[in-house]
């Protein structure tokens, strides 16, 4: 207002000069003069009033200008906020909460006689069948709780089946609000249509009718899938191809290349009815990812079911093998990333098996033949069943069998997921262990049944099957032990697990340095580095060829030596000096330490740690936090334990980083990402067996960042740790067993070895691949989130870190006579380097 009464007279200035300039323009001149000076008296009253007030009529009038101002002002953001979550709404919330879901399912329709043209999906006969069995699943979820949320059936296959009549494959697809997800599990959805079958099935049948349709209700299967699944099948045909054996044994070739017309492609298998198909994989080159990038997934079935997966191939494969399913059909999924990939195979019809053998052994204690597993030497179908009927030549003879890397074991309250075997009525689960075993049975004519009891494909095995003396199975010189291997007595109590269990190494007294007897000297004296004798004779000659045994060093060439530390000790002991090289590892450099201050005892029993005292130790997160520990074996490879990746999401490397170079969370020098995640194929969820897993780095860590990061020396198998060996678990984990906050600073806590009988005495039976230290007290020990970390032992003389554990499990944290419990390192040196070298 002001500004206009300014205006207004600048232009009645302008005006008045212009007047004096134009008198002949009187009237005009008189008329602005007029509306001028009206608006000068205007802005001059208006003035006024601003300048004074008149009292409360004044001040209501001002309230009630505010007011009016508010309720604008609220009015347009109340219908901001509609218009904007109206947008919202319609664009994100609406679409998010209504999301398709996909399944795929299959079923068997009894007496429907299968003719060829069914294979054909644009034929008049798949059609019209098609469209009658999409009918009847319409019908069924059209009148089932979920009618409202079901989309369509998409009938995707026909084929003939060993059981007869005809197996459907078919997508179902929903549309689900949020809300509804939960109904929407397979289980409900597979309940929905057993349910309508059920109400029509006849007497001992498994065969119900559904609007004239005779589905087998042993045979429905239902699986939701992933929405790629559904649209690479149905709308992806380009790379949708169908192979059939039509005749027994023929090979059919199979070559995929990543070349060739897309990264993904299914190739459906099927096989003349009667027959199972066999898979045989001769080389597959991909990038070993995972699973994430490049994969072959086989499935046991027409359409990607999650139940129906046989195996899944992420590693590149030189060595062919070939896998078998349960029926004759299957598909292979193909993941193949831009590059030179490529996939070589066949696959064939064979029979089904009928797999009963009546076996005559020999007299004892010959070796008389082999048994092998259904298939052999293809992997176990998740159904199969053998049996073998033994007779030994005398009654006193029993029947043993020598697996090399299977065990049986009475079953337990757990499934069997690696076999299943009834002895004499009696019931075992097998399972894979890295050992030979014997199992014997005491009956002169038992009869061994097994089955294939896992949900996908797993390895073979095959026995050797001998006779054996019921009243006395091992020799007069040897002594029975736990696995069912007989070994020399003179091994009993030798420090060494010669039964691949230690059960010839319990209720032994403590080694006795019987220096100069007539009995040999404890294997754990002779040549470990110490003088034990005060003659020095069981340090005499470590460095001289002899025959390799669990307590000698095994030289590259491999010749084998004494001396049982002989790796990276700085002094070549081999010939060809091969315990010196790749000696980069286990020497922290000397860089300053950061002091402690007085008062910072934590994690159980540990101080803060310096930096760059333990360069190989790794701050592995998942999805960001800290999760478990790890330690740097080379440039791209870390080793951690098998616990931190056992479930789904775990084993997801996407989701997980190392820290490297750290003392401080937060602090890392390096952070990788990682590429791959390689599990013990023995790790026991159970048991924590073979607790011990590889995670390869996308990215090396750059040479620059030594000393800070460095890799930690492995212990060979024959490594023996003694008592001036100085051992320290380190770590980010919590500092007590309630403890709710993390340390940031990295833990560090000495701890000793303890001898497996006494961890025995507090933990019961462990594993030979597990290890125990901590003190007495309790009071120094690993906790949650250290797990997977390392366990360092330093050599003797100040010489280089041996990773001698990795933090494993234990009862509790800091508990008194309850230790830490670590995966013995040096049991897996040939594993490890199987894997990175
Ligand atoms: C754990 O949960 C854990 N006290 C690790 C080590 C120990 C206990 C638990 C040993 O990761």
């Amino acid at each position: 207002m002001d500004t206009q009464c300014e205006e207004n007279n600048q232009t009645s200035g302008d005006v008045d000069a212009s007047q004096q300039d134009a008198a002949s323009i009187a009237d005009v001149s008189v008329e602005v003069a007029t509306v001028d000076h009206t608006l000068r008296k205007l802005c001059r009253k208006l003035r006024k009033t601003r300048r004074k007030p008149k009292g409360l009529k004044r001040l209501l009038a001002y309230l009630v200008n505010i007011l009016h101002l508010a309720i604008f002002v609220a009015v347009v953001f109340v219908v901001l906020v509609v218009i904007i979550w109206l947008l919202l709404w319609i664009f994100i919330i609406h679409r998010e909460s209504n999301t398709a879901t996909y399944f795929a399912g299959m079923f068997r329709v009894a007496h429907v006689e299968f003719i060829p043209e069914y294979r054909q999906a644009e034929s008049h006969e798949f059609v019209s069948m098609a469209n009658k069995i999409q009918h009847v699943v319409t019908n069924v979820y059209r009148m089932s709780s979920v009618a409202r949320l079901y989309k369509q059936a998409v009938i995707s296959d026909l084929s003939n089946n060993n059981k007869g009549g005809v197996l459907v494959h078919f997508w179902m697809v929903f549309v689900v609000p949020r809300l509804k997800r939960p109904a929407m599990c397979d289980e409900c959805i597979g309940a929905i249509f057993r349910d309508s079958i059920h109400t029509s099935l006849k007497n001992r049948s498994s065969v119900g009718y559904l609007l004239g349709l005779a589905v087998d209700i042993d045979s429905i299967l239902i699986n939701s899938v992933q929405r790629s699944d559904f649209t690479l099948s149905v709308t992806g045909s380009q790379c949708v191809d169908k192979l059939y054996a039509n005749l027994p044994g023929a090979r059919v070739p199979i070559n995929v290349f990543s070349s060739w017309g897309g990264v993904n492609c299914l190739v459906k298998l099927t096989a003349v009815p009667g027959s199972l198909i066999r898979l045989t994989v001769t080389s597959f080159h991909i990038e070993p990812s995972d699973c994430v990038n490049d994969a072959l997934i086989v499935y046991d079935a027409l359409l990607p079911m999650r139940g129906r997966i046989l195996h899944r191939l992420c590693e590149p494969v030189s060595s062919s093998f070939s896998i078998v399913s349960t029926s004759n059909v299957m598909l292979l999924s193909f993941r193949m990333t831009n590059g030179n990939k490529s996939f070589r195979g066949h696959f064939e019809a064979i029979a089904e098996e009928i797999c009963v053998s009546q076996i005559e052994t020999h007299l004892e204690p010959d070796i008389t033949g082999q048994i092998y597993s259904p298939f052999y030497p293809s992997m176990l179908p998740p159904q199969c069943t053998c049996t073998w009927k033994f007779k030994t030549p005398k009654s006193t003879l029993g029947v043993a069998l020598h697996f090399q890397n299977y065990v049986l074991k009475p079953k337990d309250i757990k499934g069997c997921d690696s076999g299943w075997w009834k002895v004499n009525e009696i019931i075992f689960c097998g399972s894979y262990v890295g050992h030979r075993t014997v199992f014997r049975i005491a009956g002169h004519s038992p009869e061994v049944e097994f089955r294939c009891s896992s949900r996908n494909s797993v390895q073979p095995f095959q026995a050797s099957y001998s006779s054996y003396n019921i009243s006395q199975p091992c020799s007069e010189s040897h002594f029975l032990c736990n696995t069912g291997l007989c070994v020399e007595k003179s091994r009993r109590c030798d420090g060494l697990d010669d039964c691949q269990d230690e059960s010839d190494e319990v209720l032994c007294s403590r080694p006795t340095k019987n220096c100069g007897g007539n009995r040999p000297l404890h294997p754990l004296f002779v040549c470990n580095g110490e003088t034990d004798c005060h003659d020095g004779s069981d340090e005499v000659n470590c460095t001289q060829e002899t025959t390799c045994s669990a307590i000698s060093y095994r030289c590259r060439s491999d010749y084998c030596i004494l001396k049982k530390n002989a790796k990276c000790d700085d002094v070549p002991d081999c010939l060809d000096q091969s315990d010196e090289a790749d000696c980069v590892c286990g020497r922290p450099s000397p860089l300053k330490r950061m002091g402690l201050p007085p008062g910072t005892q934590r994690i159980v029993g540990g101080v803060n740690s310096g930096e760059g005292e333990w360069p190989w130790q790794v701050s592995l997160h998942f999805t960001g936090s800290l999760y478990c520990g790890a330690s740097v074996l080379s440039s791209d490879w870390l080793i951690s334990a098998a616990h931190c990746f056992s479930k789904e999401r775990l084993s997801d490397p996407r989701f997980w980083s190392a820290h490297l170079g750290m003392l401080t969370q937060g602090s890392a020098k390096y952070v990788a990402e990682i590429q791959r995640i390689v599990v013990h194929e023995y790790y026991n969820a159970y048991t924590f067996d073979y607790d011990i897993a590889l995670l390869q780095l996308k990215r090396s860590w750059p040479p620059s960042l030594s000393p800070l990061i460095q890799p930690v020396c492995l212990p060979p198998s024959s490594h023996t740790v003694t008592e001036s060996h100085r051992c320290w678990v380190t770590g980010w984990g919590y500092r007590s067993e309630n403890d709710k906050a993390l340390p940031s600073v990295l833990q560090k806590a000495e701890v000793s070895l303890m001898s497996q009988s006494d961890c025995k005495k507090s933990y019961g039976p462990i594993s030979p691949r597990m290890l125990c230290a901590g003190v007495p007290s309790g009071e120094r020990d690993a906790c949650r989130g250290d797990s997977g970390g390392p366990l360092s032992c330093q050599a003797p003389g100040g010489g280089r870190w041996f990773l001698i554990g990795i933090v494993s499990w234990g009862a509790g944290c800091g508990r008194p006579n309850l230790p830490g419990v670590y995966t013995r390192v040096n049991k897996f040196t040939s594993w490890i380097y199987s894997h990175i070298s």
